[in-house]
Formats: C-alpha cells, sequence, structure tokens
C-alpha cells in the first residue's frame, strides 16, 4: 500500500510547534519511530516535544542519550505545559485505548492531528491517517517519509528508526520480515545506524531479575488442545520474588510460540495497578487482533494484547476458553506455519 504524504509535507510546512506521542508501555517502534519523527521536524527548524504517558523502558536509553527528548505525561509535563502545541503527531496506535492517561487530553487537543500507524485495529481519531497495515514497523512507514519529504537520516534518526524495525519484526525474524524490509536496515545502516551495538544493548543487557523471570514464565508454561496451545503467566509475586520490574515482561510472551506444535501463544502478566495484560500470538490462521479484540484489546493478525479487569485466573478461563474456540474454527493444521 503505497501513502500519499503530501498533506503531512503541507501541513509540516504551515506549523512550527509540533507534539509527538505514542502508546502506553513503548516499545522499540514506538520510542525508535518518535526518534525519527523528531529529527524529521527538526531539521525543518520545528520546535518538537516528545511526551509519552508512559515512563520509558530502560533498555531504551541509548535512544535518548542525553534524557532530553523523551517526556512523562501527567509526572513532567502537564496539559496547560503543551498549550502552545499546534500539531500532534500519534505514532504506532490508531485506537484510543492505546492512549491510556493521555486519551482524554488527546481528544481535548484543539489543533491537527496526525497518525502515523500500521496497526489493523482503527478507531475514528479525528486525524490524517498516514497507514499501512502491511509495513512491518512505523519505523518503516517513516522511512518512506523521509524519502517522500526529501529529509536527510541522520545516524541518530537512523539508530531510532532501525530500532523501530528490528524490534517489531523480532530482530528480522518474523514473517512481516520482507525483502523491502531488508533493504530498508541496508539504508539506515549505510547512514550510520550502528546494528551491532544496538543488538547489544537491547538483547545483551539481562539483569539478573530478567533472567530469573524468564525462569519462572519457563516454569509456569502449560499447554492445552494436545499442544496446539502454550500459555504462561508472571504475577505480582512473581515480580517482588525475582527482583525483576514490569518491563522485563517484554518478549516473554515469544517462550510460548517457541515449543514445537504450539499454533497460539498466550502470555498473562499482573499489572501493578490491578487487572492483567494478556499477549497472544499465533502461528497458525488464528486471528489475534480478532481475538484480542473480544476483549477489548487489538493489535496484528499474528500479534496482539488485550487488558483485562478479572483476577488472574478467571482471565486465563477466559482466554482459554476463546483459544479453543478459535483454533477449533481453523480446523487442526498438520504443518505449524507461520502467518
Ligand atoms: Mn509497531
Amino acid at each position: 500500500m503505497s501513502i500519499d504524504w503530501t498533506p503531512l509535507a503541507d501541513l509540516i510546512e504551515r506549523h512550527d510547534r509540533f507534539l509527538v506521542t505514542t502508546h502506553v508501555r513503548p516499545d522499540g517502534d514506538a520510542l525508535g519511530s518518535e526518534v525519527g519523527m523528531a529529527g524529521l521536524l527538526r531539521q525543518r527548524g520545528k520546535d518538537v516535544r516528545v511526551v509519552n504517558v508512559s515512563p520509558t523502558p530502560p533498555r531504551y536509553n541509548y535512544l535518548d542519550e542525553d534524557r532530553t527528548l523523551f517526556e512523562h505525561f501527567g509526572k513532567q509535563v502537564t496539559p496547560a505545559d503543551l498549550a502552545d502545541r499546534e500539531v500532534l503527531v500519534i505514532l504506532d496506535l490508531s485506537a484510543w485505548n492505546q492512549l491510556g492517561d493521555m486519551a482524554d487530553y488527546v481528544r481535548g487537543f484543539a489543533g491537527p492531528r496526525v497518525v502515523i500507524d500500521h496497526h489493523v485495529s482503527e478507531d475514528d481519531m479525528r486525524a490524517m491517517f498516514f497507514k499501512d497495515t502491511t509495513a512491518e514497523a512505523t519505523g518503516g512507514l517513516l522511512v518512506r517519509a523521509f524519502h517522500s519529504l526529501g529529509a536527510k537520516i541522520t545516524p541518530e534518526v537512523a539508530n531510532g528508526l532501525l530500532t523501530a524495525i528490528a524490534m517489531d519484526t523480532g530482530w528480522f525474524r518474523h514473517s512481516n520480515t520482507t525483502p523491502q524490509t531488508l533493504r530498508t536496515v541496508a539504508e539506515l545502516v549505510e547512514a550510520g545506524a550502528e546494528i551491532n551495538r544496538i543488538y547489544r544493548l537491547l538483547f545483551e543487557q539481562n539483569t539478573l531479575g530478567r533472567l530469573k523471570l524468564m525462569g519462572e514464565t519457563l516454569t509456569s508454561l502449560r499447554t492445552e488442545m494436545g499442544g496446539r496451545i502454550a500459555y504462561a503467566t508472571v504475577t505480582r509475586d512473581d515480580l517482588a520474588r525475582t527482583g525483576a520490574v514490569p518491563a522485563d515482561t517484554e518478549d516473554l510472551v515469544d517462550f510460548t510460540v517457541s515449543m514445537s506444535g504450539v499454533e497460539l501463544g498466550l502470555f498473562f502478566i499482573e499489572l501493578a495497578r490491578g487487572g492483567v495484560k494478556v499477549s497472544i500470538r499465533a502461528r497458525s490462521g488464528v486471528d489475534c487482533a480478532g481475538l484480542a479484540a473480544r476483549f477489548g484489546g487489538g493489535g496484528h493478525h499474528a500479534a496482539a494484547g488485550a487488558t483485562l479487569n478479572e483476577p488472574l485466573d478467571d482471565c486465563v478461563a477466559l482466554l482459554l476458553d476463546a483459544a479453543r474456540e478459535a483454533l477449533e474454527a481453523i480446523g487442526t493444521q498438520t504443518v505449524k506455519s507461520a502467518v
């Protein structure tokens, strides 16, 4: 799907003060895309603030080495502080519930708003959408925006956009990795992205707490439907006992679908402020976004999530029921195939 970036170029031309934001619990695509967007706007001489509803997970601190880019909504920054912002740019989401405590602020934002995203789920956000649901990452869309607007991909921007694409493709392993993805990555490395340094910063920085939490996650693994479903849980107590922090749960869902024969993986995290987050991954024809939508969530075909307010055991039972139903609907598959 090609995107006409002309309306974005016009909007940038006509305004000076931009606010950039992304979803709750930001991941590499969210934060890396923000680095890219801020770089593009600043090249155009614009005043940019990047304000997120969640704090930056420490593993991504290298994207903001002097800690001047990412600001924290509600803590460091109030709506009054943002009164001078003319345009709001929302990255890597198209659903109100992904904005968490910033949703009311965004709803009330008086100026034009832009959404650049690749998620299937889409609310009417009264925004200009720049969207391609076949894109591997929002970061990939930003590379296209740089091309279209004739902007220069600096080394800093290249590091951000490489992070974005690498994390949303599972370091170029998932089925959303295309030849074009790899051409884009080649361009980013040519522009100065430090691929080896980024890998080490992202994947060789485990704390003892995270490694112990991986152990707890593996211990909790269970299968259902003769091994077609695998699921694991992390409780608040697991976090406390291992000394892990909530951000340490990122990617642990991948253990579920790493098991031979598993078509659907579920990973449940008890949240500190109540409720349970479930991450859903498919290695079959099951539509994860559709499954998540039944519980108020959303995402992509092969990866999605939802947050439920029931106790952990009830969430597991509810999701397993829905997962069994979804798998029964697609029938028995003899070959484990990625989608
Ligand atoms: Mn993304």
